[in-house]
């Protein structure tokens, strides 16, 4: 399988954290993607290609205009109040349903479109989400065209983007981009699998009322770690989309047996959902030396969970999520590639 791959995100860098209360470097470094890719490549998978540019058009079908627009312009409008630093949300409309008004003030326009103080904006962010999107795009185009698989080296992640809020290191929701091209690409029903540790509360609440786009996700259970309020077991849909959403919290702990037992679970209901492509969602902060992170995967678990993923509605599209142990986030990613051809070869042969 070939990966998609856009140098850009580099000048995403230099973003602050809030963690544990303490302001501090950002975990969500370019060193990730670079790991990654010098492992897909080392591995021998496949090719790498640069994105084409496909413009907004993608994006803004997930994506609310003015969002999109807030995030084009924020790094010059806090430039504009004279600061250099990067620029983290920190007040927001915690009462029911949206803020009536949207602020004038670029500090209340930062918390009016995110979750939380955990996606800093600095000033190559926007090229960087920008092409990061792309990567998902040319790698869903390259699906219909008839790629039995493909991966997008995608940074910054995008699975907690919502359809206008930032939050947890993600601006733009490159798993529901990629989804929604290939549902306007014609396929009928796309399932989006999602394996990061975090639950995918962006991509839940972009689907979360559609039958058209069947939504899995494996995470750690929120009640007792990010992003808290979202990924329960009896979360399953609304509307047209009731039953078109499948949440397995884990515990803290949690190992290789009981999460694939889980994974499992995830594909059998996968399976009858009868969809005709997958994006996957690949976080792998699942690692047990993850340093943000309470399960307990191990290197070569990462390669099992490919050789099941073969279960999958085919075709299937890669695209990376979290993972910030920086010395085996990029064996580990492509462990699940590897694990998945060789399981590919293995039937087929
Ligand atoms: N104590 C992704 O993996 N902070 N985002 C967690 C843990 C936010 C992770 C703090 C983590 C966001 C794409
Ligand atoms: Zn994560």
């Amino acid at each position: 399988m070939d990966a998609w791959y856009s140098d850009h995100h580099q000048a995403h860098h230099g973003q602050s954290e809030l963690i544990g209360g303490q302001l501090v470097a950002g975990f969500e470094l370019p060193l990730r993607a670079e790991r990654v890719l010098d492992a897909f490549l080392e591995a021998g998978v496949g090719l790498v290609h640069t994105p084409a540019d496909a413009g907004l058009a993608p994006i803004l079908a997930v994506h609310d205009a003015d969002y999109v627009d807030f995030l084009r312009g924020a790094w010059d409008a806090w430039r504009a109040i004279g600061r250099a630093h990067p620029a983290l949300p920190m007040v927001w409309h915690a009462g029911h349903g949206l803020p009536k008004e949207r602020p004038r003030h670029i500090e209340g326009q930062l918390g009016y479109y995110s979750m939380d103080a955990g996606a800093a904006i600095v000033a190559g962010t926007w090229t960087a989400v920008y092409w990061s999107a792309q990567c998902a795009i040319a790698a869903a185009s390259a699906l219909v065209q008839g790629a039995p698989a493909a991966f997008a080296i995608c940074r910054p992640p995008g699975h907690h983007a919502t359809a206008r809020a930032m939050g947890g290191y993600c601006y733009l929701n490159n798993a529901a981009i990629a989804a929604q091209h290939l549902r306007a690409l014609g396929q009928p029903r796309v399932a989006v699998l999602d394996i990061d540790y975090h639950h995918g509360n962006g991509t839940q609440s972009i689907f979360w009322q559609r039958d058209d786009v069947f939504f899995a996700s494996l995470h750690a259970d929120p009640h007792d770690d990010y992003p808290y309020f979202s990924g329960h077991a009896d979360e399953r849909g609304e509307g047209d989309g009731h039953g078109a959403t499948l949440n397995l919290p884990l515990p803290a702990g949690t190992e290789a047996p009981e999460y694939l037992a889980a994974l499992e679970q995830a594909l059998d209901a996968l399976a009858a959902a009868e969809c005709t492509a997958t994006v996957v969602s690949l976080g792998v902060d699942t690692f047990e030396l993850d340093p943000i992170s309470r399960f307990k995967l191990h290197e070569e678990d990462y390669f099992e969970i490919g050789r099941r993923l073969k279960r999958l509605p085919q075709p299937v599209l890669f695209v990376f999520e979290g993972g910030y142990a920086t010395e085996e986030v990029g064996r580990n990613a492509v462990g699940v590639m590897q694990g998945f051809e060789w399981e590919g070869a293995r039937a087929g042969g």
